[in-house]
């Protein structure tokens, strides 16, 4: 068997991130390069004048890393374009946000093609390739133009839309047509897998086995479910490390005996953190015994803040949580803290632990792995409550949790309330099946589980007539 390529937009190898905050998704992907020998692809960040299409090798650790620089251009029309303006608000149903620019579009072909001339030369015959989410849907389809017909796997890790919502999009049938140049379509939930499956059926005209089997005129692939979550015993190590212990002392501290209501995102329109806010401005305002005696803690990474939707956003969730503290501060209570920056992994795993309450409410999410890092960072005899939006890809995986609907404010500041009165016994036998789930859907099942279907799937492309290569 041959290497393993990952191609990813960024390239995450574990020592770019530095100390004890390599996420579990790299430390997983790097696990199966190394396995496997194998390179990871992407580009570097970086923006040069003039594209050159130069490839930088270098190695980390033990993984092979490729990376290209982009143009200027390339970075507003691809990424802060096409990737970040069309298709993650289209895919998180923000048909609102949705920008459609013919600019966006010939970006998105063009870094494609980019990613596709780079990477090509680099591929041997018997390499598999596994290229992750929206900003490379159509990278196979420009790898099988130049002729490669290895074994392309692909997984989306933000949700796949309704079909309603997905015509929305000019050329959506050029897009999903593209996908179908991947020998295996991965997605978060079954509830993505069926959207596409009705796309496919219903807009295409195909038919979708039992098994996945995809089949269209002169074409064929396979889709599949595959929920990705976290490396619980790191994250359970990383919780008792002595920087989250420092942390957790800290926060009981500065608890002073009350209550701590805890939220952790990127600053995106998609975590559903104004709803959040607004819930809790509604708890505060039906719940007088409760004033003092909790607080509220938003840790929200800002995140894309060169496009006007975050920005807009940032300053929305300024003046909300100006509001409340405006209104409901004491001289030694502050009833919302709101933090914009970033903390490192095994930091956050003690701000987990001290939390009686996480809010996880996002108003849709491919999975969400917070949930999942919540669970794992609690202490087993007295855990914290998680509720979780029904419309996160992990409510399919997580049903113990109080399960809510982020868009209503009363039923969010009801679970609130509900959560902080919950008795032990039902904090713990709500946990326990909670990390159950956690660990049957760690990160390496994941991983060992979409590999697992990608290399068992039937042989080369030669068998396979398809558009691109059927002479
Ligand atoms: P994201 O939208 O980034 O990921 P999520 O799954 O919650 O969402 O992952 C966020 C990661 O970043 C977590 O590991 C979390 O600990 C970390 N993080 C968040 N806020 C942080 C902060 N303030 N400081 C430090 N770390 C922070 C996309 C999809 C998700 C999908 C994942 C993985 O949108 O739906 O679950 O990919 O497939």
């Amino acid at each position: 068997m041959g290497r393993l390529i990952v191609v990813s937009n960024r390239v995450q190898a574990p020592s770019d991130l530095g100390g004890g905050s390599a996420g579990g998704l790299a430390v997983a992907l790097a696990a199966a390069l190394r396995e496997h020998s194998g390179l990871w692809f992407g580009w570097s960040g970086r923006t040069t004048e003039t594209f050159t299409g130069g490839v930088q090798l270098r190695r980390e650790g033990a993984v092979n890393v490729a990376t290209i620089d982009l143009d200027e251009q390339d970075r507003q029309e691809y990424y802060n374009g096409y990737a970040n303006k069309t298709l993650w608000p289209l895919f998180h149903y923000r048909t609102d946000l949705a920008a459609y620019e013919r600019a966006f579009d010939a970006g998105y072909a063009r870094v494609n093609e980019r990613f596709a001339g780079a990477l090509a030369p680099l591929v041997q015959a018997d390499d598999t390739l596994w290229v992750h989410d929206y900003h490379l849907i159509p990278l196979a389809q420009a790898l099988r133009r130049r002729g490669l017909v290895n074994r392309i796997g692909f997984f989306l890790h933000i949700p796949w839309p309704s079909r309603r919502v997905l015509t929305t999009l000019p050329r959506h049938r050029e897009l999903v047509e593209a996908l179908l140049d991947y020998d295996l379509i991965g997605f978060q939930t079954d509830d993505s897998r069926q959207a596409f499956e009705a796309y496919v059926t219903e807009t295409l005209g195909g038919a979708v086995a039992a098994d996945g089997t995809v089949t269209l005129p002169g074409r064929r692939s396979r889709i599949g479910a595959f929920p990705i979550g976290i490396d619980v015993k790191d994250f359970r190590a990383a919780a008792a490390s002595a920087a989250a212990r420092e942390v957790h002392k800290r926060m009981r501290r500065s608890m002073t005996g009350r209550k701590l209501i805890l939220g952790v995102d990127r600053l995106d329109y998609s975590k559903g953190l104004e709803e959040r806010f607004l819930a809790y401005e509604q708890f505060l305002a039906d719940s007088a015994e409760q004033l003092e005696n909790v607080f509220f803690l938003q840790i929200a990474t800002l995140s894309r803040d060169e496009v006007e939707a975050y920005q807009d956003l940032r300053a929305r969730l300024d003046a909300v949580s100006g509001r409340i503290n405006g209104a409901y501060a004491t001289i030694d209570w502050v009833p919302l803290r709101y933090v914009n920056r970033s903390y490192r992994r095994d930091e956050l795993a003690g701000v987990y632990r001290a939390a009686h309450l996480a809010l996880v409410t996002p108003l849709r999410d491919g999975m969400n792995l917070v949930a999942k890092e919540f669970v794992a960072a609690q202490d087993p005899e007295d855990p914290g409550v998680l509720v979780l939006s029904q419309f996160a890809g992990a409510a399919e995986q997580m049903p113990a949790a109080l399960i809510v609907n982020p868009f209503s404010r009363e039923e969010l500041a009801e679970a609130i309330r509900r959560g902080l009165a919950m008795p032990k016994a039902d904090r713990v036998s709500r946990w326990r099946e909670l990390i159950e789930g956690v660990e049957q859907t760690g990160v390496s099942q994941w991983r060992d589980a979409f590999l697992g279907a990608l290399f068992q799937g039937r042989g080369k492309r030669e068998a396979l007539p398809t558009q691109h290569n059927a002479a």
